[in-house]
């Protein structure tokens, strides 16, 4: 699932990685001041001289050393204090550093990111992401998320691809978490104003409203719940008996009337079924329609006003591409959508609407629409999704 998508963003935390790993690292050049050369120079001087003779006195035999040291120490001595008159200190001093020493060793293990850095690695990954059906906005969100997670943090140069791995998962996490929606809760709280939770299925045509809500209405049969039907898209040419054919296989019964009557109608009176029947949830089916339809986007305001459904849940086709945050966009204004579901992601490489819809409408994933059987639903958790889709494999 989501092939595309993963080695787009798998070659992008590659990339940063590499960037970071492999970028040579800026020396810290500090002006050594003359006194510090003297400093230095003596330091040696004391480690050739006087170090060195002692290991070898110590690897000699115990015997011989108490008649040598005496006298060695005594000759470096006088070297030592001839040099140090030489160059002009008065007596002999203890080796003491003055300046500080340059600290080299983490501005070399260590990398810290600039705002410019993650600007530039993003032009080279942006049209990567662009491909895979991220949108501009999702994008700039996802390096905004980045930005703040390494700019100016100090990143281990060795095993970067780690800590760089865990900022793109946490980016894109924070895209996907919009929430999450209780069905449980809403389906109780129905309950005690001893009444039917209503939810109701809008989108474009063709894509997966019925399956989706059939896939949906098992989940729920699954947990006990009784399950209604309510034959709301009264406009398509065999509709009502495609949520027959679904409500026969499952057996749920659908509340349905003629094609052409008003939506809002039909779903008033499954409610009115459910509720007198102690039906614990409808699930509407509404006609596929284009945002840019006034009449039926009149429609769908119409029955969500009648009907005040406790979930609008809005289904797309993950493969619909850009024209998918255009989607979400117009039926969110329209009537303010709850949650979403995203269908066919088995057959779609890309993937990327699923960052650009959240992006776009600030709601949650209810689940993925995985196949065309009932089974097929993978209810959405974005903190799996994102570690599953930056896994890279
Ligand atoms: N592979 C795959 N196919 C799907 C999925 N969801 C729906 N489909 C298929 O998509 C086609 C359209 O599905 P429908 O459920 O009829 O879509 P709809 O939105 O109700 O269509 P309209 O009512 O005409 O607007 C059908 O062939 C479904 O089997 C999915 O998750 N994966
Ligand atoms: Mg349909």
């Amino acid at each position: 699932m989501f092939g595309m998508l993963k080695k787009k963003l798998s070659d992008s935390v590659k990339a940063l990685t590499e960037k970071i790993e492999k970028e040579e690292p800026k020396k810290v050049v500090k002006k050594v001041s003359k006194e510090k050369k003297v400093e230095k120079f003596i330091k040696k001087k004391h480690a050739e001289k006087i170090t060195k003779p002692k290991e070898i006195i110590k690897e000699k035999p115990k015997m011989e050393a108490p008649k040598e040291k005496p006298e060695m120490e005594k000759e470096l001595r006088e070297e030592k204090k001839s040099f140090l008159q030489k160059i002009g200190f008065k007596k002999e001093e203890k080796y003491k550093p003055t300046v500080e020493e340059p600290k080299e060793e983490k501005s070399f293990f260590q990398k810290s990111l600039k705002e410019n850095d993650i600007d530039e690695f993003f032009k080279d990954i942006e049209l990567g992401l662009l491909e895979s059906n991220i949108a501009l906005e999702a994008v700039d969100e996802l390096k905004k998320n980045l930005k703040e997670q390494l700019v100016d943090k100090p990143v281990s140069r060795v095993g970067a691809g780690k800590e760089i791995k865990i900022a793109f998962e946490k980016s894109v996490r924070k895209i996907l978490d919009q929430g999450t929606v209780d069905i449980d809760k809403i389906i109780r709280e129905a309950r005690k104003e001893n009444r039917s939770a209503c939810f109701v299925f809008l989108g474009f045509n063709g894509s997966g409203k019925t399956t989706s809500l059939s896939k949906f209405a098992q989940f729920l049969m699954k947990k006990k719940y009784r399950v209604l039907f309510a034959a709301a898209d009264t406009f398509r040419a065999a509709s009502i008996e495609q949520l027959e054919y679904h409500g026969n296989k499952l057996g749920i019964k659908v509340i349905k009337h003629q094609y052409g009557a008003d939506a809002a109608a039909v779903i008033f009176d499954a409610k009115k079924h459910g509720e007198k029947n102690n039906y614990d949830v409808v699930l509407a089916d509404t006609a596929g329609r284009s945002h840019a339809d006034k009449n039926l986007m009149d429609e769908l305001k119409k029955l969500v006003r009648v009907n005040k459904p406790d979930l609008k849940i809005l289904v797309i086709d993950s493969i619909t591409g850009n024209d998918s945050v255009e989607q979400a966009n117009r039926f969110n204004d329209a009537v303010g959508v709850d949650a979403v579901i995203l269908t066919k992601t088995d057959v779609n490489s890309k993937g990327g609407s699923i960052l650009s819809v959240c992006q776009a409408i600030k709601k949650p994933i209810l689940f993925l629409g995985t196949g065309q059987d009932y089974k097929d639903i993978d209810i959405f958790n974005p903190e799996k999704f994102a570690e599953e889709l930056l896994s890279g494999d």
